[in-house]
């Protein structure tokens, strides 16, 4: 069975899972705790970021080669389409999503976490034990920690306007590109998890997110939007139907 290292909360194991999951493909999650269990996912893969993919003796790293290893291994539905230009559309939104909008993404839930204790606490991993917790909940970061900066005015101004015109693009046809579900889909919904916790996140954190992102008028189709998406490809999942 394929197994995914994770951290449940991160946007790029997000993207993972619903790749897996709209392939129909099953897998076994192995949660990494930040820090100390990030030795055995460098012993495993040669480095020391989540997610990391392990199908038998294969061990790849990196959400965007773990869904191209993944299109190769169950081609159907497609997630990256032959054509060329609807091709070049989707690698040039998931490479917009994981980079640009990931780093503002981050950095504004990483301010809106130094702000916020309780969702501070809610971001940490289950098995923390409570004492432990209770410190690192008092510290900003978390697993947040090695983020950089938090989010400028004009990163912030940006990343809205950015998120707009993918409210509009979505309330227009339904997908990012062309007429059927892709990983320009996938990657965007992924990060938007960051800014607004999507249902599968639990009950400590489904609904919260960065205010004024998260509450803004413009964006509540994309965030609907995105909720729908995770509700069908749960649906789909092998794994959630036992
Ligand atoms: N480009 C990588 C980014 C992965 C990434 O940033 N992973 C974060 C979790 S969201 C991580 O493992 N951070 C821990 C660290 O950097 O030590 C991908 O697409 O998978």
């Amino acid at each position: 069975m394929l197994e995914l290292h994770q951290f449940r909360h991160s946007a790029f194991c997000l993207k993972v899972r619903m790749a897996l999951q709209s392939k129909g493909l099953s897998f076994r999650e192995v949660e990494v705790t930040p820090g100390i269990g990030q030795i055995a996912v460098f012993r495993l893969s040669g480095q020391r970021q989540v997610p990391v993919l392990v199908d038998g003796d294969q061990v790849v790293a990196d959400s965007s080669a773990i869904c191209r290893y993944l299109e190769t291994l169950e081609p159907a539905p497609a997630l990256i389409p032959d054509e060329p230009r609807l091709r070049a559309q989707v690698e040039l939104i998931e490479d917009w999503a994981d980079t640009t909008l990931a780093a503002a993404a981050r950095a504004a839930l990483l301010q809106a976490a130094v702000d916020d204790p309780l969702l501070r606490d809610a971001l940490l991993p289950d098995d923390v034990p409570s004492p432990v917790r209770q410190v690192m909940s008092g510290l900003p970061g978390g697993w947040l920690s090695g983020v950089g900066d938090l989010l400028g005015q004009e990163q912030r101004a940006s990343m809205l306007s950015s998120l707009c015109s993918m409210a509009d693009a979505i309330d227009a046809a339904g997908v990012m590109v062309g007429d059927v579900l892709s990983l320009a889909d996938l990657s965007v919904a992924a990060q938007l998890s960051l800014l607004r916790f999507p249902p599968s996140a639990g009950s400590a954190l489904a609904g919260r997110g960065v205010p004024g992102i998260s509450d803004h008028p413009r964006l509540q189709s994309l965030f609907q939007w995105r909720d729908q998406l995770e509700a069908r490809l749960i649906q789909q999942d092998p794994a959630a139907t036992v």
